[in-house]
């Protein structure tokens, strides 16, 4: 029985999705031969409440010098980040001359803002290419994974942080332990770790069966987080809701006792606790719900094909590999998947293998239905493909649930 990444206790999976490819593993025809599979199953640890996966894919394996995921794809989280630099200057950086490091800087999206404002800042990560982005942008920069020991060099090189600051990298790594005492050997006694991540209360309530994958090794609650944290010595002190990524909590961390918690930390634990976000009956009950919903999503699809209708995908995601794979889609069901990320265009999706193009040449192939992958970047997609709806093309979406949004007046369904 796998054993809890935070407490060891035994851990039981309430879901699996039985041998699933790497979600962000992009393939060329020669690498089909050898790709690689892991059982994908997340679990509950009741005595710690921390969500996790049971099996592990290897760091490694997963963030390397080919990361297909590059965080500046999208204008609205350029601006999501934009504020969220200014907020941790305001709330941490008031020091003569403050220092902040960034774990899993990707492109640099976030230290851009800190480069802005001539703020001195590191950003750790281990993908090599995404990082030469960063560095080519002149943000200060480091490849490595960043772990206790890591931390330590950091603070020997740099001198202690006034903030640590992390987005969607925190729940990615295993080895979670590591991760808190670095950040706790190189923050100043009065600094701020502040990082946000999926929240899980967020994708039991909208079904968001897609963002369990690989790379997401945990799905973080209130309270799961400030267990994890008063294991090293620090404290959640404030937590605030953030609207990306199908919905988000950003998490301030201080050192035990440095600052008085706020009573929204509190009020989340209570309402994890009320809502029943760390008891298992909530995750049995969601594991019923998106069964159903992926026999829904599988007979829209069915039902649109033989009408010998074609759908294509738009957004080329890490989530979109679970729902394809997991419903068995592949490109009888789905032609291709437009995306905007060069690195992902001309190679096919992990698992079942379906062709990823550019936006243009959705633009000259319209199919007649197209599933929104990038369902989080709906507004912004939406807005920019408005010609597909004009020319009588329909979006599907599946979360929270299955909806085929109204075609235009005289367009057949
Ligand atoms: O945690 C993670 C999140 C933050 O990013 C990582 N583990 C991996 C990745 O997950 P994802 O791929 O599910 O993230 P996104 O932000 O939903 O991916 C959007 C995809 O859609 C990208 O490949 C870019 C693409 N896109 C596009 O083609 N046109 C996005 C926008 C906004 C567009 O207009
Ligand atoms: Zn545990």
């Amino acid at each position: 029985m796998p054993a809890c990444l935070v407490c060891h206790d035994p851990l039981e999976p309430f879901l699996s999705f039985g041998k699933m490819p790497l979600a962000d593993a992009f393939l060329d025809e020669p690498e089909l031969a050898h790709e690689f599979f892991f059982t994908l199953a997340p679990g509950l640890c009741a005595a710690c409440g921390m969500v996790q996966l049971c099996e592990r894919v290897p760091d490694a394996r997963m963030f390397h010098d080919t990361y297909a995921y590059y965080s500046s794809t999208s204008a609205g989280m350029r601006r999501h980040f934009a504020a969220f630099a200014d907020q941790v200057r305001r709330r941490a950086l008031g020091s003569a001359d403050p220092f902040v490091v960034e774990i899993g800087c990707n492109d640099g999206i976030l230290l851009d803002g800190f480069a802005a404002a001539g703020v001195r800042h590191l950003g750790v990560d281990p993908a090599g290419n995404v990082l030469a982005e960063a560095a080519r942008k002149g943000l200060t920069v480091q490849q490595g994974f960043f772990t206790e020991r890591s931390a330590m060099d950091i603070a020997a090189a740099h001198g202690r942080a006034d903030a640590i600051v992390a987005a969607n990298v925190v729940c990615h790594v295993a080895d979670i332990h590591s991760v808190f005492a670095g950040v706790r050997a190189l923050l100043k006694p009065a600094g701020l770790f502040i990082f946000e991540d999926p929240y899980v209360g967020a994708i039991l309530e909208q079904n968001a069966l897609d963002q369990i994958y690989d790379e997401h090794v945990f799905y973080f609650s209130v309270t799961s987080v400030n267990r994890v944290a008063a294991i090293h010595g620090l404290e959640v002190v404030d937590v605030a809701p953030q609207p990306v990524h199908g919905g988000e909590l950003r998490y301030y961390l201080g050192v035990r006792g440095a600052h008085a918690p706020s009573r929204a930390v509190d009020e989340w634990i209570e309402r994890e606790r009320a809502s029943g976000v760390v008891s298992p009956a909530a995750y049995r009950d969601f594991a019923v719900r998106t069964g159903a919903l992926r026999q829904r999503l599988i007979d829209t699809v069915d039902r649109i094909l033989s009408k010998r209708h074609r759908i294509a995908g738009y957004g080329a995601t890490a989530k979109s590999s679970t729902i394809i794979n997991y419903c068995g889609f592949g490109p009888a069901e789905i032609e291709y998947i437009a995306d905007v990320t060069p690195g992902k265009q001309g190679k096919l999706t992990p698992g079942a293998h379906v062709p990823v193009r550019a936006p243009d040449f959705f633009r000259a192939h319209y199919p007649d239905y197209a599933l929104l992958f990038a369902w989080n970047h709906e507004k912004e997609i939406l807005e920019k493909e408005a010609g597909f709806q004009a020319a009588g093309g329909t979006w599907i979406t599946y979360v929270p649930d299955v909806k085929v949004r109204s075609r235009p007046p005289g367009a057949a369904a």
